[in-house]
């Protein structure tokens, strides 16, 4: 199949998925096109199997603000025709969805049927869509859509309690290339990063409030008064600075390394021993899965999807959103006795693998199938 694929080309959840699954869709034979305005970051090469094509949105005067839709609609038009695609996956409502219908449109003018498939991640759902200036144009965008799909069943759940969506939502969570993931994780450098009598305790995000950073900070605070650990933050965003000066009025700024934006998250979890996640909301949470496929035990919210993925005494423990007591207490439970720890890691991976990509990305393929054949 030829799969035109619109994405945020970004660290987010939403772009990594989108963009893992495109690569994993080339393997498998199909042409996959990325429509989006940078090349997404996890997209390391371009084939004859993968290509590029960037939205320009010209800088004019006149707009307050640029029109990002437009400039997507008409570069999915262009590329469409040029191409032959045959479908259209879209990452993220807002304004994808959106924008693919508007494309749908003007090709029907010519002729061409263009299917569509919108796969919600979450925020596009529960923090950004469900407000009143959006709400219309994504629950329209999405019950034009040919197909729908939600990455857990938390997430249907909360998109049809907060739109009117008459359309069937699939549920596909997303996925881990367990064949792709390095193999010689023994070679870790933790000596760069920790004593050898130190815990290595992780957390991944683009640091924003629905992360509640500072409930990362305070849990750390907490368990390593009774366990000797570092935290080390991968990500960047609104909330660092804060998360900064909350670590030096505690006393524990120097046990914090702050790695900022990487492509290489691979490196620290593999010497990680726990993986924070104190989220507010998370639709799926990818970071943890990521952790766990790396035999990273997580310490999360019990919110959204996190508990389709973590699984409470098995990989970690899920904990009432912000109860720093109980997710420090459980943090401890695991990392103060080894074999508890090694139990743990094993469990998380066991789990983790649930989520092989290769048991994953024939329900894609099967639902743009289905979609193809009109039903
Ligand atoms: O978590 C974020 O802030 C980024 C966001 C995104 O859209 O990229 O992540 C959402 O989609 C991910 C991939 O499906 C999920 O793993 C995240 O849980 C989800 N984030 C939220 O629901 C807050």
């Amino acid at each position: 199949m030829k799969i035109a694929i619109v994405c945020y080309p970004t660290f987010g959840g939403s772009g990594v998925v989108a963009t893992e699954l495109g690569i994993a869709l080339s393997k498998r034979g199909h042409e996959i096109h990325f429509v989006t305005y940078k090349q997404p970051v996890r997209l390391e090469y371009l084939s004859n199997k993968i290509k590029y094509h960037e939205v320009i949105v010209p800088e004019y005067p006149l707009f307050h603000y640029q029109p990002y839709e437009l400039a997507l609609s008409s570069k999915l038009v262009t590329v469409v025709k040029e191409h032959d695609i045959d479908l259209l996956h879209v990452h993220y409502a807002i304004p994808h969805a959106y924008a693919g219908f508007m494309a749908q449109q003007m090709l029907k003018t010519e002729g061409i049927d263009l299917p569509m498939m919108t796969t919600l991640h979450g925020t596009d759902i529960t923090l950004v869509g469900s407000h009143s200036f959006y709400k219309p144009a994504v629950n329209f965008s999405i019950n034009e859509s040919n197909v729908v799909t939600s990455v857990s069943q938390s997430l249907k759940e909360d998109t049809k309690a907060i739109f009117d969506i008459h359309k069937e939502i699939h549920v596909v969570p997303n996925f881990i290339d367990f064949q792709n993931l390095p193999k010689n994780i023994g070679e870790c450098q933790r000596d760069l990063m920790a004593e050898d009598d130190e815990r290595i305790i992780t957390h991944v995000s683009n640091l924003r409030p629905v992360k509640r950073i500072d409930d990362l900070i305070k849990v750390f605070h907490k368990v390593q008064q009774k366990i000797k650990s570092r935290l080390i933050i991968i990500g960047d965003g609104p909330e660092r600075e804060n998360a900064s000066k909350l670590a030096h009025e505690l006393g524990i700024r120097e046990k914090i390394m702050f790695l900022g934006k990487s492509n290489e998250i691979e490196k620290i979890l593999c010497y990680s021993d726990l993986f924070l996640l104190p989220s507010e909301k998370e639709s799926f949470g990818l970071a943890a899965l990521e952790a766990m496929a790396y035999g990273v035990p997580v310490i999360s919210t019990d919110v959204g999807g996190v508990p389709e993925v973590n699984i409470n005494g098995e990989s970690g423990y899920l904990s009432a959103l912000g109860d720093i007591n109980d997710m420090a207490n459980n943090a401890i439970k695991i990392l103060e006795n080894t074999d508890t720890l090694d139990k743990f890691k094993l469990r998380a991976r066991d789990i983790a693998l649930n989520f092989d990509m290769q048991n994953i990305v024939p329900q894609y393929e099967k639902l743009y199938e289905t979609m193809l054949n009109g039903n």
